[in-house]
């Protein structure tokens, strides 16, 4: 993306500040990251009607000069965080300065008083909330991001599914899709990928252990990859030799309650919760609601989880969001389904970000 993209959403988070606040500080690395392009776990971002200045210590301060040359960039020396922290919020107008109250401690937040002081600090500003209204829209720049962490992980999944075979364990998978997808240039992987077979897929968020792939098992692939610092996120279960008729049946429904989920956003639906109810009403009338216990998605980005949640909660899904489509049936001691793709709201509909067949595969 390119550098001024990075002032244009300061400027924007500025704009949008209740009056009666001088700024914010900005401490989190993940929004440091989103409003200076620069990823680091140890900056201090203070946005102010006066200006910006970024705070970092000797470590990053080159790199820092070098990614947000539009704006200064002050070193702090060993020991003297208090007194530079002092002195940029006066030079800035001192004043009250919103934090972001999700992504601190306490503890955190009675330190940095501290040092900002004589500025105040507030938590109960809403910044938050701000900042994740501008997050949940994403740009052009950034949806090329997650298309390119997506295709890595298809690719790699369809390399992994050549790996499986009986006595293969869960975990060796698990390493497989890691290595393979790092060459292909993921930066890292999205999340700990999930492979969970036979009875171990009726817990969502299985770890991936010794158990062996046995024919008869489904098996399921929760992965991901991270490209330019966004996520991908993507959920397939397979079939390893012949199944059963519950197993197809199970599939199915899940299929269906995915793809009627899908066409609600395509058809330009835009509340949360209808398109919860949409993959779960489904779910329900084939007599597997209680077996269904987590929301339909959540929102995909920067972070894996990221506003908004696809629940029953709702509120309107934002043009511009990245959303995940992820139902599922687990029967405890018995098998798992779940079935997961990333839809991109736009104006008047949704995009499927997700090129991988969904038809129910037998290997
Ligand atoms: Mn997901």
């Amino acid at each position: 993306m390119e550098k001024n993209a990075f002032q244009h959403r300061t400027a924007a988070l500025l704009a949008l500040l209740p009056a009666e606040y001088n700024g914010a500080l900005i401490t989190s690395q993940i929004n440091g990251r989103y409003f200076t392009g620069f990823n680091c776990d140890n900056g201090y971002f203070l946005v102010t009607k006066n200006g910006c200045v970024y705070i970092t210590d000797s470590r990053y301060t080159e790199a820092a000069q070098n990614a947000i040359d539009w704006c200064e960039v002050t070193e702090y020396p060993i020991g003297g965080f208090k007194q530079t922290g002092g002195e940029v919020a006066t030079r800035l107008g001192g004043g009250t300065l919103l934090v972001e109250s999700s992504r601190m401690t306490l503890q955190q937040f009675a330190e940095l008083s501290d040092i900002f002081s004589p500025a105040v600090l507030t938590g109960d500003g809403g910044l938050d909330g701000l900042i994740e209204s501008l997050r949940v829209h994403k740009n052009e720049a950034e949806i090329a991001c997650m298309k390119a962490a997506q295709d890595i992980a298809e690719k790699t999944l369809r390399h992994v599914y050549t790996m499986v075979r009986e006595g293969v364990t869960e975990a060796d998978l698990a390493f497989e899709f890691e290595f393979y997808a790092r060459r292909l240039g993921a930066e890292k992987l999205a999340f700990d990928s999930i492979v969970a077979s036979g009875e171990n897929g009726s817990m969502p968020h299985a770890v991936p252990g010794q158990r062996r792939i046995r024919k008869g098992d489904f098996i399921t692939f929760d992965v991901g990859c991270v490209v330019g610092g966004y996520h991908s996120d993507m959920t397939r279960t397979v079939a390893y030799g012949d199944i059963g008729t519950e197993q197809r049946r199970v599939y199915e429904v899940v299929l269906k309650a995915q793809q009627t989920a899908m066409d609600y956003l395509t058809a330009g639906g835009d509340d949360l919760a209808e398109c919860d109810a949409a993959a779960r009403d489904v779910i329900k009338a084939a007599g597997y609601g209680p077996y269904f216990g987590h929301s339909t998605g959540h929102g995909v980005g920067l972070e894996i989880h990221e506003f908004p949640a696809v629940s029953y909660k709702g509120g309107k899904i934002p043009v511009g969001a990245v959303i995940t489509v992820e139902p599922g049936i687990y029967l405890p001691g018995k098998f798992g389904v779940r079935i997961e793709n990333m839809m991109f709201k736009t104006e008047t509909s949704a995009v499927n970000l997700t090129q991988m067949s969904r038809d129910l595969l037998i290997l």
